[in-house]
């Protein structure tokens, strides 16, 4: 009798055994059954500097994202043009936000106007190569594939086609946000950032429309080092905005190829960082390094009017590359904090 009792539970273990044998084929079925009863949801997509809005959801879902691989003509710099390869048109790619625990289902759809084929690895899939085997997609084709949004975090995601280096200094990079499962604390204003670095004959601003350069990118010698894949995405009518007293959140990632980012805001001081797009923050940061296919969080409260400078602070790059922004903050003056009175009172 004692032997019949045990029975349930040796059944149990040969089923499991079972599953364990049959592989991933078990486990992706059941794991297609539980996916099945989730609510569907279809992933907002945004263009940077724009953040996908917070989620509120306390479950579990299933979300879309249907996301393109184009190949657009568009000025680097003033005057000069360039051929970027990109997820949604733009660089860096559309942005996603999804919530810990998620179970995503992404499209990924190579325009028929491509020349070459593309795909996706995105840092927050666990499994080999990101998605990127099951994306692999010629002009005109698309492919699906999906995957569990395990671990909460800034995840850069980028095309992995071989030649990999040529097809990201192309701007085939993005960020997807895997918010956790307790959700993040309300902000005011969330922007999005990605900072690149491109190779091309000529130099910085020399025009026309510049090809890639293959033995600059190999020898890492970058002709731009761009936030959002061009020298104004962030400046005169394209510059970030606050107000004083907001709560500002970048999120900010590097998507190279080669060039790490020391990331900086001239005229702030980040009260927190989320270093490497992790869920540990250091406070009273100037400078945080990221690495390329790596990202950070950084909040900060702009005190006073005015303008504030986004730049890597290797500074050439900013003031002869291209990685240069601005954040424009209006309010009320705080001459306790930061008189501008003083230089005047100095003059006379
Ligand atoms: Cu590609």
């Amino acid at each position: 009798m004692s032997k019949l009792q045990f029975q349930p539970r040796l059944h149990r273990a040969v089923m499991t055994t079972l599953l364990v044998a049959m592989g991933s084929l078990g486990a992706m079925g059941a794991w297609a059954d539980a996916a099945a009863d989730l609510p569907v949801e279809t992933a907002e997509l945004t263009a940077p500097p724009m953040v996908p809005a917070p989620i509120v959801r306390k479950t579990p879902a299933k979300v879309i994202v249907n996301l393109t691989t184009e190949e657009v003509i568009r000025e680097i710099t003033p005057g000069t043009k360039y051929m970027f390869w990109t997820f949604g048109g733009t660089v860096p790619g559309k942005m996603i936000r999804v919530r810990q625990g998620d179970t995503v289902e992404l499209h990924l759809k190579n325009l028929p106007t491509s020349k070459v084929p593309h795909n996706i690895d995105l840092h927050a899939v666990s499994g080999p190569g990101g998605g990127a085997p099951q994306t692999l997609i010629a002009p005109g084709k698309d492919a699906t594939f999906t995957f569990k949004a395990l671990n909460p975090g800034l995840y850069v995601y980028h095309c992995a086609t071989a030649p990999v280096a040529m097809h990201i200094a192309n701007g085939m990079y993005g960020m997807i946000l895997v918010e956790p499962e307790a959700g993040m604390a309300p902000v005011d204003k969330e922007y999005y950032v990605m900072q690149g670095d491109f190779y091309t004959p000529g130099a910085f601003g020399a025009g026309g429309l510049q090809p890639f350069d293959m033995q600059r990118s190999i020898d890492e010698n970058a002709s731009y080092i761009l936030f959002n894949g061009a020298s104004n995405s962030l400046t005169g009518k394209n510059a970030l905005t606050a107000n004083v007293g907001d709560k500002v959140r970048l999120y900010f990632g590097s998507g190279g190829p080669n060039v790490a980012s020391n990331f900086h805001v001239i005229g702030a001081i980040f009260d927190k960082v989320y270093t490497e797009g992790g869920l540990k923050y250091q406070e009273q940061v100037q400078t945080t390094t990221v690495p390329p296919g790596g990202s950070t969080i950084v909040e900060f409260v702009p005190k006073v009017p005015g303008n504030l400078t986004l730049v890597d602070h290797a500074l050439s790059r900013a003031f002869h590359k291209g990685a240069i922004g601005i954040m424009s903050v209006s309010g009320e003056e705080h001459p306790e904090i930061y008189s501008k009175a003083a230089a005047a009172k100095a003059e006379h």
